[in-house]
């Protein structure tokens, strides 16, 4: 039997341009399939000019049994169109569908989008989708494979869904599986992708994580993680972003992932993590430690500098000046630091999301991010929102990007709220020093992104070039 696993192209915010990443999901899948006898492969088609085309050749090439989807809530549409491709080429090819999304909107998909999605796995795959496949195979049935959902009879049937992994029982990701090796970078640095956990502690009701996760949160043993790294260092990673989603969730196993690190001389490379300012308040050496271990970009979810908002999106964050000092901390060690703001809160006024962009400066962010509130399927933010009338776009998955208003607040509505969006885009460049640090922290590769600005896009260079000496 032969698998295809395919990852989204879809791209938003112009990512892409940063960054384009290998889907470890799908890698991990493949490693467990690897004791089944099947062939598998993984095709990132981010990497791809013309994703649809590609595909379309690559199955008269490689005539899979089995096509695996994996997306994003705002990569779903195109998805679906890849997977109507798939059924145009041959409509035997199952196709199944993982990932957030299908995790969060099972139902709608097989109620609506059947065929050409013949099945969904819910949550972590790498149990349930060797199941399916061995299922397939002996053309056994279904029902008792955990968190799996499929039309029988022309009924929908959800499967209960699975316990959490034992992380401990995982294979490796498996790299070798990629169709296309090349072209994943972080600023132009080829780049991997290593887990060293999953899940998060905290409750954000608008975050997806823990319709996948729950609430727990699970190690890997740090010499897995070593043996992580050394592999996608094989495979030629000069850049690696740790997927956890909270780094710093325990300090103290984070000291001892940076100290492994350096003990192994693989801080010759460069990596990327996501923290908590809670985290990194209870140790205020780590930066240190960090930048010492090769750790140089630093992404934290301050999520929003006015307390009413914080509590209503049940953020533990905690906001007080000494997250200017967990900032400068971070920059002496020459770690760049992207913080992302929520804007779009039910009781945002103008005011109030510009309180967020002082806050930003004040604290001095490198790489501020100001992201729209998104009412993700199965949150409870979307919930309240639906409860208050204040989501506008309910359906259209596609715009659910955190860059588009799929909200409005009580005194602002969506067209408000883009405005907003792209004022405080523009203003973000009003900092000509942010703006000469990062050119000057990554010469070659911004002057790469800026040159094809200036030919792609002239009239904007133009206005932020204006609006950053004005
Ligand atoms: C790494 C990451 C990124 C990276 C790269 C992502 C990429 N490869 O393109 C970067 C930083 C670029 C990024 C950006 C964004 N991200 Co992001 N990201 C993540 C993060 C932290 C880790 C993903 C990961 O590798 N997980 C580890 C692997 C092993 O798990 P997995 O992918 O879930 O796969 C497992 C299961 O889902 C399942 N599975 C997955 N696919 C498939 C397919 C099949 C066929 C099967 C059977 C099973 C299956 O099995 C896998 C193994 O168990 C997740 C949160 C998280 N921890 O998961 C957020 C997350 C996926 N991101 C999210 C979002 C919204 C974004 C942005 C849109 C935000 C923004 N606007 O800034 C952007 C869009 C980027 C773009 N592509 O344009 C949301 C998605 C929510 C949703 N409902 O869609 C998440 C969940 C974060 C959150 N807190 O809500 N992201």
């Amino acid at each position: 039997m032969k698998v295809l696993l395919v990852s989204s192209p879809k791209s938003v915010m112009g990512f892409d341009r940063v960054t384009k990443l290998p889907n470890l999901g799908l890698n991990s899948l493949a490693a467990s399939l690897k004791n089944l006898g099947v062939t598998v492969k993984v095709l990132d088609l981010v990497l791809v000019k013309n994703p649809g085309k590609y595909l379309t050749g690559f199955l008269a090439s490689f005539n899979p049994d089995v096509v695996g989807m994996s997306c994003m809530t705002f990569q779903y549409p195109d998805t679906l169109n890849l997977a109507k491709r798939v059924k145009a080429f041959n409509p035997e090819i199952k196709v199944i569908l993982g990932g957030y999304h299908p995790t969060v909107d099972a139902e709608t998909i097989l109620e609506h989008d059947h065929p050409p999605i013949d099945y969904v796995i819910r949550n972590e795959g790498e149990n349930t989708f060797p199941a399916f496949i061995e299922a397939l195979k002996k053309q056994k049935d279904f029902e008792s494979i955990p968190s799996f959902s499929y039309v029988d009879n022309g009924r929908v049937r959800h499967n209960p869904k699975g316990e959490l992994l034992p992380l401990q029982n995982l294979p490796m990701p498996d790299r070798s599986s990629r169709v296309i090796k090349d072209g994943f970078h972080i600023l132009g640095r080829k780049a991997d992708v290593v887990e060293t956990s999953r899940g998060c502690v905290n409750h954000c009701k608008f975050c997806s994580i823990k319709q996948m996760y729950g609430p727990k949160f699970r190690k890997y043993e740090l010499a897995r993680v070593i043996e992580d790294i050394k592999d996608a260092k094989a495979y030629s990673a000069e850049a690696i972003l740790f997927s956890d989603d909270n780094i710093t969730v325990d300090v103290r196993r984070m000291e001892t992932l940076c100290h492994a690190i350096i003990e192994h001389q693989l801080n010759d490379i460069s990596y990327a993590v996501q923290t908590s300012i809670p985290g990194l308040k209870k140790a205020p050496h780590l930066p240190e430690l960090m930048s010492k271990a090769g750790i140089d970009i630093c992404f934290m979810g301050i999520e929003n500098s006015v307390q009413n908002n914080l509590n209503y999106l049940d953020s533990k964050q905690i906001l007080t000046m000494d997250t200017r000092t967990i900032v400068q901390n971070l920059k002496k060690h020459g770690i760049t630091v992207i913080g992302s703001f929520i804007i779009g809160n039910p009781e945002d006024t103008r005011e109030m999301i510009y309180e967020n962009f002082k806050f930003a400066n004040a604290i001095d962010l490198d790489i501020p991010l100001f992201l729209i509130l998104t009412p993700f399927p199965k949150t409870e933010v979307r919930e309240e929102l639906l409860a208050e009338n204040l989501i506008t776009n309910t359906e259209d998955y596609a715009a659910y990007d955190l860059f588009h208003a799929n909200v409005r607040t009580r005194h602002l509505s969506v067209e408000e709220l883009e405005e907003i969006r792209d004022d405080l885009g523009f203003m973000i460049f009003k900092k000509p020093l942010r703006i000469l640090k990062l050119l000057k922290k990554y010469p070659g590769y911004s002057m790469k992104v800026l040159w094809e600005q200036v030919i792609t896009q002239p009239q904007e260079v133009l206005g932020y070039a204006k609006g950053m000496f004005k």
